[in-house]
C-alpha cells in the first residue's frame, strides 16, 4: 500500500467524472451506482450530480474500491520513502516516519489506512498505539525523546483532523456523545480518538479535550444532554478515590446515559458500581459498544457494526 505524500484541502463536492477518474472506473458505472442508491449524489440547480467527498470516502470504504488518483479527492499518495519499509507493518512504518521527521508521510499513512477501509478503532489500537508506544521508549535513552513525543502527538492529531473531515456529518437525530481526558490528564490523543471513533459509528461526538475538570463535563452534560460520555485516563490519577467520586458525579448528572471509562490509567481505578458505567479497553471495543448502544436506544441507530 502506498502512503500519502501531501494532503491538499479536499473540495467538498466531486463531479461523477472526477470521482470516476479517482477510482479508475467509468463515469457510467459511477452514475449507475448513484442511480441504484449505493452512492448518494446531490443535484446542482442545473440538474448535474455532485457527490460530497465524505460520501465518496464512505462509498470507497464500503465497496472496497481502490483509489488510483487520490489527488482528485484532495490527497496525494506516494510510495514510502525507503524501500526497506515496504514489507514493514503499518505500525513500524509509522514509527519510522514519526522519528525521522517525515511528518507529512506519517500523517498520510494514517489517512490512507482509513481510505483503504480499516476501521478507526483498528488504526488507533494497532499502528498508532504501537508507534507511539515505541516513541515513548526514546526518552529513556535520549533527551530529545520528549520533543519527539510532542511532535509525534501533533502529527497524529493532524491526521485525525483530516480523518474527521472525511466522515459524513451526523444525521439530525444522531445520538450525542461527549467526553474528554479526566482532570489532570494531559494526554490529547485518546479523547480525540474516542470522538473520531464515535463519529465514524454515526454519533454526534464532542471532544472536550485533555484535562477536563469534572464540573466542566457536568456543565457540558447539562448543555448537550448526551446519550454517552467518555472519560479517558492515560495516567493513574494521583487520588484514585477522588477520581472515582468525580466519575460518580458525572454518572449522576448523566442520569440514564452511559458513562464509558477507558485508558491505561483506568485499569487500577476503583470504579463506582453503576449499571450505566462501563470500563472499555480499546477504541475498537468503543466502536462496537457505540453501535450497540445506538441501536438499542430506540429511534434511528447509528448503523450496523463493520
Ligand atoms: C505522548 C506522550 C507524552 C506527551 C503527551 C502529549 C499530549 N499532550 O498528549 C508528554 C510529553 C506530555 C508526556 C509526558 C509524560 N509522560 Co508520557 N507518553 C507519551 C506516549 C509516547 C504516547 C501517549 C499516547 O498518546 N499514546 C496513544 C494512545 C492513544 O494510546 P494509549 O494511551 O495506549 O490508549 C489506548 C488505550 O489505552 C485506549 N484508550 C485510551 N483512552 C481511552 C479512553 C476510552 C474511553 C477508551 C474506550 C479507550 C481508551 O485506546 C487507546 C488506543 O488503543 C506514551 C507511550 C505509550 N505507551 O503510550 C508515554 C508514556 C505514557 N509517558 C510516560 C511518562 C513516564 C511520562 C512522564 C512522567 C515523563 C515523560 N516521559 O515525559 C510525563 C508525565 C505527564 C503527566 N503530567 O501525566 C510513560 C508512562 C509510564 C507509566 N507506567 O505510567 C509512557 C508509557 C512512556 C514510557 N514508556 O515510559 N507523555
Amino acid at each position: 500500500m502506498s502512503t500519502l505524500k501531501r494532503a491538499k484541502r479536499a473540495t467538498p463536492y466531486l463531479s461523477p467524472r472526477t470521482l470516476a477518474a479517482a477510482l479508475g472506473v467509468s463515469e457510467s458505472s459511477l452514475k449507475r451506482w448513484a442511480d441504484e442508491g449505493r452512492l448518494t449524489a446531490e443535484r446542482t440547480a442545473g440538474g448535474h450530480r455532485r457527490i460530497r467527498v465524505a460520501e465518496a470516502v464512505r462509498f470507497i470504504r464500503r465497496a472496497g474500491l481502490s483509489v488510483v488518483k487520490p489527488e482528485l479527492l484532495g490527497v496525494e499518495l506516494s510510495e514510502p520513502s525507503t524501500g526497506g519499509e515496504r514489507g514493514a507493518s503499518a505500525g513500524e512504518r509509522l514509527y519510522i516516519a514519526l522519528v525521522e521527521d517525515r511528518w507529512s508521510e506519517a500523517r498520510s499513512l494514517i489517512v490512507s489506512l482509513y481510505l483503504d477501509g480499516s476501521g478507526p478503532g483498528w488504526i488507533f489500537d494497532g499502528p498508532v498505539r504501537e508507534a507511539l508506544a515505541r516513541v515513548g521508549e526514546l526518552w529513556k535513552h535520549d533527551p530529545s525523546g520528549i520533543f519527539l513525543e510532542h511532535r509525534a502527538v501533533d502529527t497524529c492529531l493532524r491526521a485525525l483532523q483530516e480523518l474527521r473531515q472525511m466522515i459524513p456529518p451526523p444525521p439530525a437525530d444522531a445520538p450525542v456523545a461527549l467526553g474528554g481526558g479526566f482532570a489532570d490528564d494531559v494526554y490529547l490523543l485518546p479523547s480525540t480518538m474516542a470522538a473520531m471513533v464515535l463519529a465514524d459509528a454515526g454519533w454526534e461526538a464532542w471532544n472536550l479535550g485533555a484535562d477536563t475538570p469534572v464540573e466542566a463535563t457536568i456543565a457540558a452534560i447539562r448543555h448537550y444532554r448526551p446519550r454517552m460520555v467518555w472519560q479517558s485516563f492515560s495516567a493513574t490519577p494521583r487520588h484514585p478515590r477522588e477520581a472515582a467520586a468525580g466519575l460518580e458525579r458525572i454518572a449522576a448528572a448523566l442520569e440514564q446515559g452511559t458513562l464509558v471509562v477507558g485508558g491505561r490509567g483506568a485499569d487500577s481505578l476503583p470504579l463506582p458500581a453503576r449499571p450505566t458505567l462501563h470500563r472499555i479497553g480499546s477504541m475498537a471495543e468503543l466502536a462496537a459498544f457505540a453501535r450497540g448502544v445506538g441501536l438499542s436506544g430506540g429511534g434511528r441507530g447509528p448503523g450496523a457494526p463493520r
